[in-house]
């Protein structure tokens, strides 16, 4: 039914079914990062700017650099028992991505579902989905249906959307960013937005822990060109006194290396969980498809996905894969 619609049809047609109904619960996925926290919030303010209900529920705990968000106090860690008129999921190519499980919805009974996405693995999981592969954030699809709305972007809206948008682009530098995504934050900047004051929060309050983790896998990192790799285990985020939001970001130094187009940081779960992998790549090479070869997801140049262990295990599999890839790619160009 709303399939085919054009950005501007699909803004509208959402604008109606947010306004016949009233009560809503917003929600994003797991291990949540500075775009789902931002435009849930963002989307939290928007609606109560329209006189709607809203309960906002995240399955993991709120990193400590985005608790500066106005809003975060409000978010709950279990979903409503009294089914709202519609859910909006962010980010989320589907609801177990969420890590509510099955149960917990099915508690929730049927539940109109709006999915709002610019995952490339994005799939239709909603009775109406918005996936916009090429938007800089969701926190951007947000803004631009507050505009439409004609609602007030408040201070508070425009720093949750801003946190968005700076975080998700890398702050202005990955290839999502457009001369529309400095239209933007200049625009949320007028309505209030600090930009110091979040870079402070989120860049410049990082626990020691973070940098003796980062240490530690710098230390095990290894290059072979056009690959660059590292990993921690549990011994290692013991010994650095860290936790599992410390290790957010690490591959990015990796992928930062001159002829690097392909970086991968391995973090060891707890039990018999497996191996956590978070993916890079320069513009050329397509890390999402990488992901999804391992069940994972997530955009052309950063995702991520879970294999079995042990690390070497996990390692060995990962570098076949990529060294594979790339030399196909290679023979391709
Ligand atoms: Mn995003």
């Amino acid at each position: 039914m709303y399939h085919n619609l054009s950005h501007r049809e699909k803004i509208d047609a959402l604008l109606q079914l947010i306004g016949d109904r009233q009560r809503f619960l917003v929600s994003s996925h797991a291990r949540p990062d500075g775009d789902a926290i931002g435009s849930s919030l963002g989307m939290m303010h928007l609606l109560e700017g329209l006189g709607k209900e809203v309960v906002v529920a995240f399955s993991d705990p709120i990193p400590v650099i985005y608790r500066m968000l106005s809003g975060v106090d409000r978010i709950v860690k279990t979903l409503p028992t009294t089914p709202p008129d519609a859910m909006i999921l962010l980010e989320c190519d589907c609801s177990a991505r969420t890590g509510f499980t099955r149960a917990e919805f099915a508690d929730m009974g049927k539940v109109f579902t709006i999915n709002i996405d610019h995952h490339l693995s994005g799939g239709n999981c909603g009775d109406f989905n918005w996936i916009q592969p090429d938007a800089s954030a969701v926190g951007s699809l947000v803004y631009d249906l507050a505009v439409a709305s004609g609602v007030d972007i408040t201070p508070e809206m425009a720093t949750c959307l801003y946190t968005a948008v700076l975080t998700d682009t890398g702050s202005f530098t990955y290839a999502s960013t457009r001369a529309s995504t400095f239209a933007l934050a200049e625009h949320l900047v007028e309505r209030g937005a600090n930009p110091n004051r979040i870079a402070q929060a989120i860049y410049y309050s990082n626990p020691p822990g973070k940098f003796r983790l980062l240490g530690a896998a710098l230390r095990n990192m290894q290059v072979e060109l056009p690959i660059a790799w590292a990993w921690i285990t549990l011994d290692d985020m013991d010994a650095a006194d860290a936790t599992v939001e410390d290790s957010e970001g690490i591959v990015n130094y990796l992928i930062g290396i001159a002829g690097v187009e392909a970086a991968v940081f391995l973090r060891q779960l707890p039990g018999e969980a497996g191996i956590r992998l978070s993916l890079r790549s320069k513009e050329g090479f397509d890390v999402a498809q990488v992901a999804e070869n391992f069940g994972g997801g997530g955009h052309r140049n950063a995702s991520g996905c879970t294999l079995p262990g042990p690390m070497s295990a996990a390692m060995d599999c990962i570098l076949a894969h990529l060294r594979t890839q790339l030399s196909a790619q290679t023979l391709l160009a």
